[in-house]
């Protein structure tokens, strides 16, 4: 049979290859050999069909003018985006030729891959490139720009990236958004809380912006930036001293409840409400809330974690249904991510044992720092699945080092991005429906295989590809860098010690493209937690060897208050991270960067709805446009979107931010960031 990209007319089974929980099941339209429309596949148990905004305008994206067709080389400034077509034979001789002086000269731990998951597949994120660079001994990357503070934080508590089925949150009675903004960020959820709503659930929402999510909650609870450990750690007061907690399930199930439970005694309302914002009584009416429901769900989001003290704020909601023994009802617990029932044999898929020597390891959030004060310095640098000047924290300092003449930068995108204007050469990249790859889902339980849809588009290629084109023209022999992409899918399915892998075969996945994870037991309780103690760990002894208290703290955020008030650069609703950023017809819909600010700290400062504002700090500037109100508290401003820069104007926001690392796991603290605002 023709493979679907030899297929010029008919429907064909896809996924979406976005950085995004729900990892829709899609149907791909195709007439003359081109895409013609994304729609969601009606027949998924967990998508139903519904897909979101973004991706129902992918085709504006796939066949965008703007997307590149052939290698590129910089003839102009760093920067300043002039560059002359060139062929791939020309560009990897040159990167090869390049790499071979750096590592004869400086070693290969001059060289430094900077990737995130601008793809999520397993071959374009985590694959040959992986292979690739252990194999060479490049520098290596830390990973932690997403979600790895909350991960540890839950981990500590939990055991592991273990939550509830999702599908299950159709039952609960209670559902709890904890900075998540899932209306936009995981639509299939708000699907799931729709039909408890219906059937007698009530929804809170606790965010700092009353956004979209916000609105759509039967209670909003506005809370300040970065105060949330206080916020539970009060509810956990109010349900010890009012015994709304399950005593039996406690004994059974937790270590150290007695020691929390007298440890929060120092939480009452009034304290927590001085801190949070939350006033006192909407503190006990939360507590005796969440103590009189069940099944309660609380979905834990990624907000909250990029603060300083992101990962002892999931340790602390992670301890919440413990309390009231919510993870023996169908429909009760929580979701931090599910990622770990997904997990893939990655030791295998990998290659970590290609890597000979000990190489230095680079947290992705300080790349400016990296980039220009390192003592051994980088001299070159390949990005690709990622976009740093536009993404990562502190971005005027990312810029100055990308500035650097005598940095050789290498970026493999779909499109000339902020990032790739710096770059000495740049590769045009396919797009995940041009490829086969393996995906799995961090919220529902379910692994997908891409079949390609269409063939390359110009002369693009996939990461795999460029990296086994690398591979070869640097001499290297190992076989696993020579490895076909359905080899390593097999791999990585290959994989024993994930039980709920049980089943999954790549000649089912190529007949059902989504296959559904069998669960029978779940690391939570009845059953052992991966925890020491294999129960939820309310006090964990581990914790406080790597130097944490043992117990849930609220430590107040970093940042020196030079600056009066915080500022949040959330995502929004149109884009991905800065992905469609730059394709006019998600910009348009996303209208204007807005700035959204307080009435009282607009009237302090003469500011009106719809003025252009200058957002400020020491490390840069942003310019927006007012949106005053009450979405806000006093003190907050929040932006939402990584956009596109503008002709002449500062537009991004991680100019402000910065590239200080999270209490746990090295992770990124974009939102612990103090800024002023004038009027221009
Ligand atoms: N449309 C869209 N969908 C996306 C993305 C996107 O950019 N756009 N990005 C994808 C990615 S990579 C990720 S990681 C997820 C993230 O999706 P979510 O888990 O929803 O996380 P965020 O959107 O970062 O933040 C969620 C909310 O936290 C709030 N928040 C910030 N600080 C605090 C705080 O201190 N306390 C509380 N309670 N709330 C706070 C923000 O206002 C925001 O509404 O979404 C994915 N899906
Ligand atoms: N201020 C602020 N900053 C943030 C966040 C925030 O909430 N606020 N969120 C943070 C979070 S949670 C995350 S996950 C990061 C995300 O940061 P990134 O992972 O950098 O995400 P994107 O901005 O989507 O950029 C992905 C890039 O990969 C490219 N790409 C897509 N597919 C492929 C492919 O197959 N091959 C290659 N070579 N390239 C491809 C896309 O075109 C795009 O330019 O941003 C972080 N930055
Ligand atoms: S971005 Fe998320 S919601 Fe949109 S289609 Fe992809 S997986 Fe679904
Ligand atoms: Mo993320």
């Amino acid at each position: 049979m023709q493979s679907y990209h030899e297929q010029l007319d008919g429907v064909f089974p896809s996924v979406c290859s976005l950085d995004c929980p729900d990892m829709c099941s899609l149907h791909v339209h195709k007439e003359g050999g081109r895409i013609t429309k994304v729609a969601g596949n009606p027949n998924h148990p967990v998508t139903q069909g519904a897909i979101c905004n973004k991706v129902r305008h992918m085709t504006a994206r796939l066949y965008d003018p703007n997307r590149l067709t052939q290698p590129l080389k910089r003839v102009g400034a760093k920067g300043d985006g002039s560059f002359v077509p060139i062929t791939w034979e020309q560009a990897i001789t040159e990167i090869a030729g390049r790499w071979q002086e750096l590592i004869a000269e400086h070693g290969a731990e001059s060289i430094l891959p900077y990737s995130f998951y601008g793809n999520m597949g397993l071959l374009s994120a985590e694959g040959v490139d992986r292979r690739f660079f252990h194999a060479l001994g490049t520098s290596q990357l830390d990973r932690t720009i997403c979600s790895v503070a909350g991960t540890v934080g839950y981990t500590y508590t939990m055991g592991g990236a273990y939550g509830i089925n999702p599908e299950d949150t159709a039952q609960s009675k209670l559902i709890i958004m904890w900075g998540c903004n899932a209306v936009s960020t995981n639509m299939h959820q708000v699907l799931f809380a729709e039909k408890a709503r219906k059937n007698g659930a009530k929804i809170v929402v606790i965010d700092v912006h009353k956004n979209q999510t916000g609105r759509w909650a039967d209670w909003f609870i506005p809370v300040l930036p970065g105060t949330d450990t206080a916020l539970a750690l009060g509810i956990m007061h109010v349900l010890f001293a009012e015994q709304l907690v399950d005593e039996a399930f406690l004994r059974d199930y937790t270590v150290g409840y007695d020691e929390l439970q007298e440890h929060v005694k120092a939480y009452d309302p009034a304290t927590v409400a001085a801190i949070t914002g939350v006033p006192a009584d909407d503190i006990v009416k939360l507590a005796r809330l969440y103590g009189e429901t069940t099944p309660s769900f609380i979905r834990i989001g990624n907000g909250p974690q990029h603060h300083d003290n992101g990962g002892m704020f999931v340790r602390t909601i992670a301890c919440l249904p413990a309390l009231t023994g919510q993870w023996q009802y169908t429909g009760g617990g929580a979701i931090k991510s599910n990622s770990a029932y997904n997990a893939l044999n990655a030791r295998a898929v990998e290659r970590r044992d290609l890597l000979r020597k000990k190489v230095r390891t680079i947290n992705m959030n300080q790349l400016g720092e990296a980039l220009t004060e390192l003592d051994t310095p980088i001299h070159s640098m390949f990005v690709y699945n990622s976009n740093p000047v536009v993404v990562a924290p502190d971005n005027n300092r990312v810029k100055q080092g990308l500035a650097r003449e005598d940095l050789f930068t290498v970026v493999h995108d779909l499109f000339l991005t902020e990032t790739a204007r710096y770059a000495d050469i740049v590769l045009p990249a396919t797009s995940s429906y041009e490829n086969l790859d393996l995906y799995t889902s961090y919220w529902q339980h379910a692994i997908a295989l891409q079949q390609s849809v269409i063939p390359p588009y110009g002369e693009s290629k996939s990461n795999a590809d460029v990296f086994r084109l690398l591979a070869k023209a640097l001499g290297l022999t190992e076989p696993a860098l020579y490895e076909s992409d359905e080899e390593i899918i097999r791999q990585a399915l290959d994989y024993p010690a994930n039980p709920y892998l049980a089943g999954i075969t790549y000649e089912r996945l190529l007949e059902e493209t989504v296959v559904s994870l069998t669960i029978t037991d779940r690391p939570l309780p009845p059953g052992r937690l991966r925890t020491p103690s294999g129960k939820i760990e309310l006090r964990s002894k581990r914790m406080e060897r790597d130097g944490y208290p043992a117990l849930p703290t609220y430590v107040p955020i970093a940042e020196p208050d030079t600056y009066p008030l915080l500022f949040i650069p959330a995502p929004n609703h149109n884009f991905l991270n800065s992905t469609f950023s730059n394709n006019e017809k998600h910009a348009i819909l996303e209208k204007t960067p807005r700035l959204y600010m307080n009435e009282a700290d607009a009237a302090e400062r003469g500011i009106a709805n719809g003025d252009k504002v200058r957002v400020y700090n020491d490390r840069g500037d942003c310019v927006l446009t007012a949106a005053v109100g009450d979405t806000v508290l006093s003190g907050v401003t929040v932006t939402q979107g990584l956009w596109a820069e503008a002709e002449g104007e500062a537009r991004l926001a991680n100019a402000l931010t910065p590239d200080r690392l999270a209490d746990m796991g090295g992770g990124a603290v974009f939102f612990s960031t103090r800024v002023e605002v004038e009027r221009i």
